[in-house]
């Protein structure tokens, strides 16, 4: 059979006259953020990259076909959408074989983008190892899709809700070159520093696609995880955050929150105690690394 696809025009376009192109996911859109700033968000981060000389492809799953660049009207719908699957590698095929409508994690954004041909991927922060995983073994699939499909992700290191040093453990044991943008602190996510250093550091986008060059030509599995610090100007400062994350934990583990939940409570519940702060910081990072993934993805084509 073939596969489903659609192109946006855009990304059509783009790939037939060889213009670097940027993947986007839908989960942030659908999960992550509340409406109407999750469409705002969306268009302007797409808005972002195309300033950085590359296209935006955000991808989704719409009645059944998997959408490489979604138009805007398309974007709006899913933004208002009620009820949309959380897609993760296990979930995808299953939705487009019953016609389904999903919104893509970093897992599934990358298997898709890989899927189109598109290497370099901008997102807000990846899934990780949850707190408490020794028990729970909540452990996202964004860690084994960085293990195994080629796509390099630009992310502000990971949430601050998940167990940081267990998630830079397993990337370690999985290979993948975890690498801090401008620093040497791996990233929190709403702050630069998590206290954590980052395996890897590099200031310039051409090192990181010249990195992506050489793990290709190696033959090597597998993608990057970019960890570019949220600016400065944007960030919540650790002692700030930590008690709300925490507060956060303790009512979901009281409400028995599990699974694909965990991550769309937990930034919900965060995002009311901090009177919608945690959002301004979500989106401002979210175009940072929009605005980086577009220089790498040019670079790679320089
Ligand atoms: N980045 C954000 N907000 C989000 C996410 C990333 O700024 O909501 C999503 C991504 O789609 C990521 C998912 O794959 O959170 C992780 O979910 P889980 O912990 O259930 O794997």
């Amino acid at each position: 059979m073939t596969l489903p696809l659609t192109f946006s025009p855009e990304v059509e376009t783009a790939r037939k006259i060889g213009q670097p192109i940027v993947a986007l996911e839908s989960t942030i859109i659908t999960h992550g953020m509340p409406w109407p700033q999750n469409v705002e968000t969306a268009r302007e981060v797409e808005a972002v990259i195309r300033e950085n000389g590359a296209v935006p492809a955000t991808i989704a799953i719409l009645d059944g076909r998997l959408h490489i660049g979604l138009t805007d009207t398309e974007l709006e719908t899913l933004g208002q959408a009620q009820n949309v699957a959380k897609l993760s590698r296990a979930d995808l095929a299953a939705c487009i074989a019953t016609g389904g409508t999903g919104a893509t994690t970093v897992a599934a954004t990358m298997i898709a983008a890989h899927l189109a041909g598109i290497e370099v991927f901008a997102t807000g922060g990846i899934g990780g190892v949850h707190r408490g995983a020794e028990t729970s073994f909540d452990i996202s699939a964004d860690l084994q899709e960085l293990a195994k499909t080629p796509v390099t992700v630009v992310g502000a290191g990971a949430k601050a809700i998940l167990d940081l040093p267990k998630t830079l453990e397993v990337l370690e044991t999985l290979g993948v070159p975890v690498i801090a943008y401008g620093q040497t602190d791996f990233p929190a996510f709403w702050s630069r520093s998590s206290g954590l250093p980052a395996p890897l550091s590099m200031d310039d986008p051409a090192q990181i696609a010249a990195a992506m060059k050489v793990r290709r030509s190696m033959g090597l599995t597998g993608g990057h995880f970019i960890a570019n610090p949220i600016p400065e100007a944007d960030e919540i400062p650790t002692e700030v955050i930590t008690p709300v994350i925490e507060e956060a934990l303790t009512a979901a583990a009281a409400e028995r929150i599990a699974a694909k939940s965990v991550t769309p409570y937990l930034l919900d519940r965060i995002f009311h105690a901090t009177d919608g702060a945690s959002l301004v910081a979500n989106i401002a990072l979210v175009k940072n690394n929009a605005r980086l993934a577009a220089r790498i993805a040019c670079e790679l084509k320089a």
